[in-house]
């Protein structure tokens, strides 16, 4: 097997130092004196791509031998963050080729920091499908990640006098040694233009598609490892024009114009839409949607083909998990490939169809639930419509067999005839799959009792429930190497491989001196953040103050300004003589808005606005710093995690579906101030209520609220407290002296508050309180955050995905030989 009889490549420090010197001479060109810093990094990542492929090359054999039953992951959205330090972990050759770089006077960790990460995604979503590409290699289960390979990932974000500005993130400037082009790997992808049915000599019905443009994708591999050994790889598609322009053209016009076809080709795969939770219905994206499942699915069936197999058995031999509704297109496509391109009849398509896809909902928001207006479907892709019409006609069929009556059945059908016509993208997701998971216990709950509720009383065996979980060894062992050793030589690295061991931290809980090994340990990772603030955020900050921490998208129902509200508030206590009690804090900030969506960018706003008054008011900064830490990403998180002392999860129950940074501060020892919501739940019942600053409304009490009806205006009235943070907004002592600058936001929220922050408010304050309190408690708080830790077990993705293999995609793990 080639596997086994490609030339060996070794691990040890003079195969590196050996390899990585080959590669800059022989692979870059370079001679020494005139060695770039990007060179330097592009001849590790070669080095070390290498002995990735390898592993994936020996993988894959392993999982043909054993015809394993395998999982194609799609996703819309991959955030795999900087590959070089991750696979020097798996591979188990860091310290190795740290020695051998320095043998040439090199530093590792100079050249780690060139790495210019992949953005492909937005944020959560895309964050987890690569989390669960390491676990899926380290667990050995035969997979592989399908997306887009977008030229352009999401946005850089700058900050210029206090607001967001957006550059083009051209990640692919510098080139990417990371992945390997597959032009024979090409599939055709057509779009538009109309359907012709038919009748063929033997009688069979068929459905001609006549396209209007054809476009053709090519797959990009990136290997991704698991932890010792085993590797799979993410294949994402570009597209390009069918045929590169036709030479024979001597007219100019034609020329141009056949350049110009390319170009606009080429369009699809150019740039990741920065919309999280909210939709536009554009076209561009619809096709972008297609144009990776088409590529994907077509790809799978010439590999089930190629080994032989009969396409009756595609659903015995592969799971496809849908990333959220982003791919659910597939639904139909598989359908047309099928019916259309395969000969099947209806049923047995159906029967194949409804037996490979599982669909994961990683959203409430019902601005997030995606349509697309029958119009832009009929225009894009008519065939798709007409099998979506076929496939409702027959369910809406089955439920009128069933008794259904007509309220019910309108709405669960798969077409929506409020307003403009639209196609709901996860009922069509919900039919055609045979599971259907929410993200975290309280969010599947959720979707089971309220927006898939109808399908959920029809099917209840379809709905399960997988947590979420981060990949703890990019998170923890690679992202706070100095909290990985303190821990492994207390504990062995049994951990590296089974989280749950970290139970047996629990006993030293108590232990003072180990405790002020942690907290040293918290010390050193805070000393290296506050470089980072200086340098990207130009503020200093003293290490020894409480590192209070919220960094994710921004959004409202997230609830930043909920956040800058209790600063307000403490900075006007101070500013009043009465700030004893408030203990020293830095507030630190992170996250991307969507560039259309003006009350996520008035919140940054605000945050900078607050962030110069505190930062500049002699009597005030000794006490509190708040910090806006610009383009926030993966790289910038593995180094923010290990600072933080607390953790903000302040979301109005119910609306975030689980949150996965939650668990990755809390697996660094950070201790959690939040609400009853997504995985928070979980992660209180595991570290106990006691380890845990609980505030705010349940998601039973905000649905009440809301049916009570919910007037923000009487907490402005009635408590003094509110309405002195509330006017101080647009009382022009913020931002310029432009008191009218937050007065959207003031008026949102003592009109609206659809958040309802203000409800939950008085409790946050409070719960604030206790914070200060048990901070001035060192050891106490040692405890407990050693406590946190020690109980992170669950929330590996490990285990997700293990829950993943047993719940719903029936595959088993592969034991690999090396
Ligand atoms: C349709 C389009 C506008 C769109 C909607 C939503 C594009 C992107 C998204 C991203 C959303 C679905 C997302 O990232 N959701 C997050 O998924 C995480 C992983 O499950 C959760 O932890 C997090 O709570 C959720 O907000």
């Amino acid at each position: 097997s080639i596997g086994e009889n490609a030339s060996e490549i070794g691990r040890s420090k003079a195969d590196i130092k050996k390899d990585f010197l080959h590669k800059l001479f022989y692979h870059l060109g370079r001679v020494p004196a005139l060695t770039t810093d990007n060179d330097l990094y592009t001849a590790l990542a070669l080095t070390v791509r290498d002995r990735a492929l390898r592993q994936f090359v020996r993988s894959t054999e392993q999982f043909a031998e054993k015809d394993a039953r395998g999982v194609a992951y799609f996703s819309a959205e991959f955030l795999p963050g900087p590959h070089l330090g991750n696979n020097l972990l798996n591979l188990e050759i860091m310290e190795e080729t740290r020695q051998a770089l320095a043998e040439l006077d090199l530093d590792l960790d100079h050249i780690l920091e060139q790495e210019v990460e992949p953005g492909l995604g937005n944020g959560g979503l895309g964050r987890l499908a690569s989390c669960y590409m390491n676990s899926m290699a380290t667990l050995g289960i035969p997979a592989i990640g399908y997306g887009i390979r977008y030229e352009f990932g999401i946005f850089k974000q700058e900050i210029r006098e206090g607001w967001q500005s957006e550059a083009t993130d051209k990640w692919l400037h510098y080139g990417n040694p990371w992945e390997v082009m597959r032009p024979e790997i090409s599939y055709e992808v057509k779009f538009g233009g109309r359907t012709e049915a038919g009748t063929s000599k033997e009688g069979k019905y068929f459905v001609e598609w006549h396209p209007e443009s054809v476009i053709k994708g090519t797959a990009y591999d990136t290997p991704i490892l698991g932890y010792q050994s085993n590797g799979i790889i993410m294949r994402l598609w570009k597209a390009e024009a069918v045929e590169s322009f036709d030479f024979s053209i001597y007219n100019m016009g034609d020329y141009y114009r056949a350049v110009e076809k390319k170009l606009r080709s080429e369009n699809i795969t150019k740039v990741l839409y920065p919309n999280d939770e909210n939709l536009s219905g554009k076209e561009l994206r619809l096709k972008q949607q297609y144009f990776f499942v088409s590529c994907s699915l077509q790809d799978m069936i010439h590999l089930h083909l190629l080994q032989g197999r009969r396409l009756n058995e595609f659903h015995e031999k592969f799971s496809v998990q849908l990333n959220d509704t982003h791919p659910s297109i597939a639904v139909a496509e598989l359908m047309r490939l099928l019916l259309d391109e395969h000969d099947m009849e209806w049923d047995d398509a159906w029967h194949i169809t409804s037996h490979t896809f599982a669909y994961t909902n990683h959203t409430l928001l019902p601005e997030a639930l995606e349509k697309w207006s029958i119009s832009l479907l009929g225009r894009i892709l008519p065939r798709h419509l007409e099998l979506i019409y076929e496939i409702n006609s027959r369910f809406l069929e089955e439920l009128r067999e069933k008794g259904l009556n007509g309220e019910q059945i309108a709405r669960m059908s798969l077409i929506d005839d409020h307003g403009e016509q639209a196609v709901r993208m996860a009922h069509l997701a919900t039919v055609g799959s045979y599971k259907v998971n929410g993200v975290s216990a309280l969010h599947s709950r959720l979707l089971k009792t309220q927006v898939l509720n109808d399908f959920a009383k029809l099917w209840p065996e379809k709905f399960t429930n997988v947590t979420n979980g981060v990949a703890h060894r990019r998170f923890l062992a690679l992202s706070n190497p100095r909290l990985a050793s303190l821990i492994t030589e207390k504990i062995g690295d049994q951990w590296l491989t089974d989280l749950t061991s970290f139970r047996e931290l629990e006993k030293y809980a108590g232990d003072p001196a180990f405790q002020q090994q942690w907290r040293k340990v918290k010390l050193e990772n805070k000393k290296e953040l506050c470089k980072l603030l200086a340098e990207r955020a130009g503020v200093e900050v003293d290490p020894a103050m409480l590192f209070d921490v919220q960094v994710k998208r921004i959004h409202e129902y997230k609830r930043q300004h909920l956040k800058v509200l209790h600063i307000i508030d403490l900075y006007l206590r101070i500013k009043d003589g009465k700030g004893e009690d408030i203990a020293a804090s830095a507030f630190i900030f992170a996250g991307k808005a969507a560039p259309g969506y003006f009350m996520a960018k008035l919140i940054i706003r605000l945050i900078t606005a607050v962030a110069d008054l505190i930062n500049n008011d002699e009597e005030v900064n000794r006490k509190l710093k708040v910090v806006f830490l610009p383009n926030f990403n993966v790289k910038q998180a593995q180094r923010v995690y290990p600072a933080a002392d607390l953790s903000e999860q302040i979301s109005m129950a119910g609306k975030e579906a689980s949150g996965t940074g939650n668990m990755k501060f809390a697996l660094n020892g950070a201790l959690t101030i939040g609400t009853l919501d997504g995985a928070n739940v979980e992660i209180m019942e595991e570290v106990g209520e006691e380890n845990f600053f609980l505030f705010g409304q349940t998601t039973e009490e905000v649905q009440e609220t809301k049916r009570k009806g919910y007037r923000p205006y009487e907490f402005y009235e009635e408590n003094s407290n509110i309405r002195r943070v509330l006017d101080f907004l647009v009382s022009g002592a913020l931002g310029e002296g432009d008191p009218e600058l937050f007065r959207p936001l003031f008026n949102n929220l003592v009109q609206q508050d659809q958040y309802q922050l203000l409800k939950d408010f008085r409790s946050y304050c409070e719960k604030k309180e206790e914070v200060f309190k048990l901070w001035a408690n060192e050891s106490e708080w040692d405890r407990r955050s050693i406590l946190n830790v020690a109980r992170m077990g669950k929330f590996s993705s490990d285990r997700s995905i293990r829950d993943y293999c047993e719940n719903i995609w029936n595959v088993e793990p592969v034991r690999l030989r090396d």
